[in-house]
């Protein structure tokens, strides 16, 4: 045997002895745990909405009842974090059906949660006694431990995007949930009133932040997009972003939930975004317009209602052939609390 082959045989022999008394040897393990730059298993990937998912999601309506199924959500798994029931390594995210009549019932739970919506009008998620009613483009947060549940009044179905912290509060094993006693919350406030309390750039004269999250919990699109519209008028777009927007809670300037980051961004027509990266794996919702994505070797094409995912410290650009508009979603907030979050502009 050589002295290198010996010095190996040795050193497994050694790992062998101390592994049943739960130690191992930290050095072999070492580069693969502090990396230079991030590293991780989550992988570019693209879910088409109108060819694949959604007979897909139609076909579950035929199997299982909202009731039966508490959520009726098909996972957007990451290949790369394959069981793990992850779309980035921090965030979870599915698509949510509910077809006419069904009532998804009321519970609340730890995680933190976003709706972003997809397809349909009209149908209703009420988070804390307050109805907000959903219309494509809307995004609408249920707070951690808030209670809520969702309901279609209409004739059609209706679908949303659920992004949860799930694997966060997996990691950090905090997770709680309850149901409620009756299947729907009784409505305790109108339609429209957290918005018209502490969405109009004005707050009630007394009022001060009880949670951490938003009081605000329905961000309607119509007014994101008005936005947008009004920056694209006036000015140039960010050379990375385009004209982007991220979602705040009026309160304190922060996200409105202190574990997801929301954002939506317009980019104009011929657009051609320059090269970006950033420490925060982003989940990404096309809302208008026709583009492409390349995320290192990976070029993702897209139109409204696909979804994708760009991995922490991916080198990405965007080219929009038509004025496009993404909605995004990543756990920037929490690497920002934590001093953690980076990103670099690299100029093509
Ligand atoms: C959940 O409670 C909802 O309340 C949606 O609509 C998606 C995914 C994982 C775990 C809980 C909801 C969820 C979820």
């Amino acid at each position: 045997m050589t002295d290198a082959a010996q010095t190996s045989a040795e050193r497994q022999a050694f790992y062998d002895q101390i592994g049943p008394h739960h130690l191992a040897p930290l050095w072999e393990r070492l580069h693969a745990l502090v990396t230079r730059t991030p590293s991780t298993p989550v992988q570019p990937v693209k879910w088409d909405y109108d060819n694949v998912v959604r007979p897909f999601l139609m076909q579950s309506g035929g199997l299982i009842t909202a009731k039966e199924a508490e959520r009726r959500v098909l996972i957007l798994e990451n290949p790369g974090m394959k069981g793990h029931t992850s779309a980035t390594h921090s965030l979870f995210a599915g698509l949510q059906l509910i077809m006419p009549g069904e009532v998804a019932p009321a519970h609340r739970h730890a995680a933190s949660a976003l709706r972003f919506i997809v397809e349909g009008t009209g149908a209703y998620t009420a988070v804390e006694g307050e109805r907000a009613i959903m219309q494509p483009g809307d995004f609408i947060i249920t707070p951690s431990w808030t209670w809520h549940d969702h309901g279609n009044e209409t004739d059609k179905p209706v679908v949303w995007l659920d992004g949860l912290d799930i694997p966060m509060i997996r990691l950090l094993d905090a997770s709680f949930a309850e149901p409620a006693n009756s299947e729907s919350q009784s409505v305790s406030r109108p339609v429209g009133d957290s918005l018209a309390r502490y969405g109009a750039n004005m707050v009630p004269v007394d009022w001060k932040p009880e949670r951490i999250s938003s009081p605000v919990f329905s961000y309607p699109y119509s007014r994101s997009r008005e936005a947008l519209a009004t920056l694209a008028r006036n000015g140039e777009p960010d050379p990375c972003h385009g004209y982007k927007l991220r979602y705040i809670n009026p309160g304190s300037g922060g996200s409105p939930m202190p574990t997801i980051g929301a954002f939506m961004a317009l980019l104009p027509a011929g657009f051609a975004s320059s090269p970006y990266r950033s420490t925060d794996g982003t989940f990404y919702a096309v809302v208008e317009g026709e583009g492409e994505t390349t995320i290192g070797d990976t070029v993702i094409r897209w139109k409204p209602r696909d979804l994708f995912v760009v991995p922490s410290w991916a080198v990405h650009h965007h080219k929009a052939a038509k004025e496009s508009v993404l909605f995004s979603f990543s756990d920037r907030p929490v690497q920002e609390v934590l001093s953690l979050w980076r990103e670099d502009r690299l100029h093509g």
